[in-house]
């Protein structure tokens, strides 16, 4: 056990992605990655989507783009040999693995102190969001990120959170996971008017319980949240002895609707790998902002789950798959035992994998020896 606060031990954040070649340098593994095309691709050989599948998917198409930009045209593959055409597809993917994109969700956002108050910021509005590469779409964003800014706070702080209302629709932000006052609840009709175009609001309350939770809108919500007016709302315990110290604190939030797939605001291969040293404790912090259940599987290592929606679990348990649901927050320590490139991807196989490859809600653990 360890009195360290979390934020000391946090070496890496989210918001410090690397670069592809910075990750193949570390590994030693040049330029054509083939210890990733090799792992993934035996992930690969797992039976994939038919097309009839994927179509019937609505969210698959838009994240599948990518394989098509990529590679050749399905109807290729159709003219003869098919299989190496596929082969080719499923390669060019990996090989693409991480695929730069314009725009990174999620950045930390440091608040402004009023007092001990903690003040932030949030304008809701439109931008162009590159969800995988050459294909941006609309996003309805907080502070033009999705997923939007993580506030991170503990325990006990009072925060102020003003809202302004870019869209040209109403929104109202609902605190997910957090104990609040009734009138801070963020519900129009019910706690609140709606924040009408051009309109600000002000929330402000005392974080009591610590946790994984999120912000998000509470209004026409399934086009708003499905959009990307999402974010990660990260509450540390006031007493950290009993949290696990760990290397790197990732948050993983899922999607599934109006941008196909996504990580994190993004579809493989544009996904941002997770990172560890042999030997270090990650913490990962998964959320479902989407509509569908997506069973998150790690390969090669396991999770120890320590707390579901914030509150610890009496007896941290082990597994490799498990099941997110809307609204759920998991958060699991990995100890990352085992080197390689492990494939990291939801086992709903048509959320991440079509005959053109991989793509959506795909990703890897990189454990550098
Ligand atoms: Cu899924």
């Amino acid at each position: 056990m360890t009195s360290h606060k979390l934020t000391d031990t946090i070496v890496e954040k989210v918001t410090t992605p690397r670069s592809r070649r910075d990750i193949l340098k570390t590994l030693g593994i040049g330029l054509t990655l083939p210890a990733a095309a090799t792992v993934l691709a035996a992930c690969g050989n797992q039976a994939p989507a038919t097309s009839a599948q994927a179509s019937a998917a609505p969210a698959a198409s838009a994240s599948m783009d990518h394989a098509a930009m990529s590679a050749a045209p399905a109807a290729t593959a159709a003219a003869g040999n098919a299989w190496e055409e596929m082969d080719r597809m499923h390669e060019a993917g990996i090989k693409s693995f991480p695929a730069k994109t314009e725009g990174l969700g999620g950045q930390l956002l440091e608040p402004r102190m009023d007092g001990n108050v903690k003040v932030y910021e949030l304008t809701c509005k439109k931008v162009m969001w590159e969800v995988t590469p050459g294909k941006p779409l609309e996003a309805w964003t907080y502070n033009g990120q999705l997923p939007g800014p993580e506030i991170r706070v503990t325990q006990g702080d009072t925060v102020r959170i003003v809202v302004k209302n870019e869209l040209d629709e109403s929104t109202a932000v609902h605190f997910h996971g957090v104990k609040m006052p009734n009138k801070m609840d963020g519900v129009p009709f019910i706690t609140q008017p709606p924040i009408r175009p051009g309109e600000s609001f002000t929330y402000e309350f005392v974080v009591p319980n610590a946790g994984s939770h999120m912000y998000h809108s509470h209004h026409n919500s399934t086009k708003q949240v499905s959009m990307g007016l999402l974010g990660a709302f990260i509450v540390e315990p006031q007493d950290t002895s009993k949290e696990t110290k760990v290397e790197h604190d990732y948050i993983v939030i899922l999607n599934d609707t109006a941008h196909g797939y996504t990580w994190n605001g993004k579809g493989f291969p544009a996904t941002q790998p997770l990172t560890a040293k042999l030997g270090e404790k990650i913490r990962i912090r998964f959320m479902n902002e989407g509509m569908m259940i997506h069973p998150m599987h790690l390969h090669g290592l396991s999770y120890l789950v320590v707390a579901k929606d914030g509150y610890p679990q009496p007896q941290p348990w082990e597994c490799d798959t498990l099941n997110v649901a809307p609204g759920e927050r998991w958060d699991v320590i990995v100890t990352c035992d085992n080197p390689g490139v492990w494939a990291f991807h939801c086992h709903i196989l048509s959320h991440a994998e079509s005959e053109h490859g991989m793509f959506g809600m795909v990703n890897a653990l990189i454990v550098e020896e």
